[in-house]
């Protein structure tokens, strides 16, 4: 097994991406607020470890999908920033042509196969695109991650139950948050740890502290190296916390001050930086110099998104169909005289 040091200069670029993703977030919700995003806006903060650490551990021939809190994955795993906010914002210029919003970001160049709306909906998603790399003898992988609230899902028992008996190469990351909207993981389901659920398709489980990017990208490296050797799915717990509402808007009437007070100490932003300081000796300046940078870089994709146009009225049919089911779509209608 690879051991997985992690060197001073790593640490500083998980840093600078968790920092990259914290800021895109934060000016999400700027635009939220001014009224400029075309739908519900749903940030990751809290959560940048999970993404970061894991996407480290990828290329851009590995999959991802995601879910309607996905701008984290999107940003970890290469995506255009200044794209992404046009979509948000339902410019022409944005993923999909600003016909999707947030929650339907996909970049196949980077093997990001897309955000989704509906919860548990990328899961099977990621099996049958582990299929495809095992029929092809790729060693690529495929990571999926989905909410604790997804895990109730039936998509997810079948998902992972097919994935098992057929040995794929896919690695399903749960992003435990606590809730699922306003519903608190404990009370819709009596056991305490999520990862305890892969005893029942017979596949390794493992919990990890998701707001530790060191132990994120230990343990991931791990889980990766055993599903590229062949040895089948893994399901991953990261234990963590949504600090901000469940989207742009949320009263959060449903937990206390003191527990997000408790969780924002436990920040993994804040984690990482103690650690840069600490153990490795960088200088506060250097830490305030990467985020001025990171918010220069995001605030510029930002307003450049802002300029770009709007998908005009005729653009409305286009793209919402593959070509060739289109067309014979339309010779049916023609035939049906309609
Ligand atoms: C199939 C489906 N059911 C319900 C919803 C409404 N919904 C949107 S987000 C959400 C909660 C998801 O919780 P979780 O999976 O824990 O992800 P988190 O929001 O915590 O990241 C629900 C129920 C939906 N979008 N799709």
């Amino acid at each position: 097994m690879k051991n997985h040091v992690i060197t001073r200069e790593q640490l500083l670029d998980f840093y600078r991406k968790m920092i990259r993703i914290r800021t895109f977030e934060n000016e999400a919700i700027e635009l939220a607020k001014m009224n400029l995003t075309r739908a519900a806006v749903h940030t990751y903060n809290g959560e940048e470890a999970i993404a970061v650490g894991i996407c480290a551990h990828l290329s851009d021939q590995d999959y991802i999908t995601s879910t309607h809190r996905g701008h984290g994955h999107c940003i970890a795993k290469g995506a255009d920033m200044e794209k992404m906010f046009a979509e948000l914002m339902a410019r022409e210029a944005g993923y999909c042509k600003g016909k999707g919003g947030s929650m339907h970001i996909a970049d196949m160049a980077i093997g990001m196969l897309g955000a989704n709306g509906i919860v548990g909906g990328g899961i099977p998603i990621a099996v049958g695109a582990g299929f495809a790399l095992k029929y092809t003898h790729s060693k690529n992988i495929v990571v999926c991650f989905f909410g604790d609230g997804a895990s109730n899902e039936g998509t997810f028992h079948e998902s992972l139950n097919m994935a098992a008996v057929m040995n794929l190469p896919v690695i399903f990351v749960c992003e435990n948050n606590q809730y699922a909207i306003s519903t608190s993981q404990k009370k819709s389901c009596r056991i305490e740890n999520l990862s305890d659920r892969a005893v029942g398709y017979g596949i390794e489980g493992m919990c990890v502290d998701g707001n530790d990017i060191e132990e994120v990208y230990r343990k991931f490296g791990e889980a990766a190296q055993k599903v590229r050797d062949g040895n089948g799915p893994i399901l991953m717990e990261m234990k963590t916390y949504r600090l901000a509402g469940h989207y742009y808007g949320d009263n959060e009437n449903y937990r206390t001050r003191e527990e997000v007070a408790q969780w924002k100490n436990r920040c993994p932003i804040k984690h990482l930086e103690k650690i840069l300081r600490e153990t490795c000796g960088v200088p506060e300046e250097e830490l305030t110099r990467i985020q001025k940078e990171e918010e220069k870089k995001v605030l510029a994709a930002s307003e450049n998104a802002k300029k770009e146009k709007e998908p005009s009225p005729e653009d409305l049919r286009n793209d919402l169909y593959d070509e060739t089911y289109a067309d014979i779509q339309w010779k049916v209608f023609e035939r049906q005289g309609r």
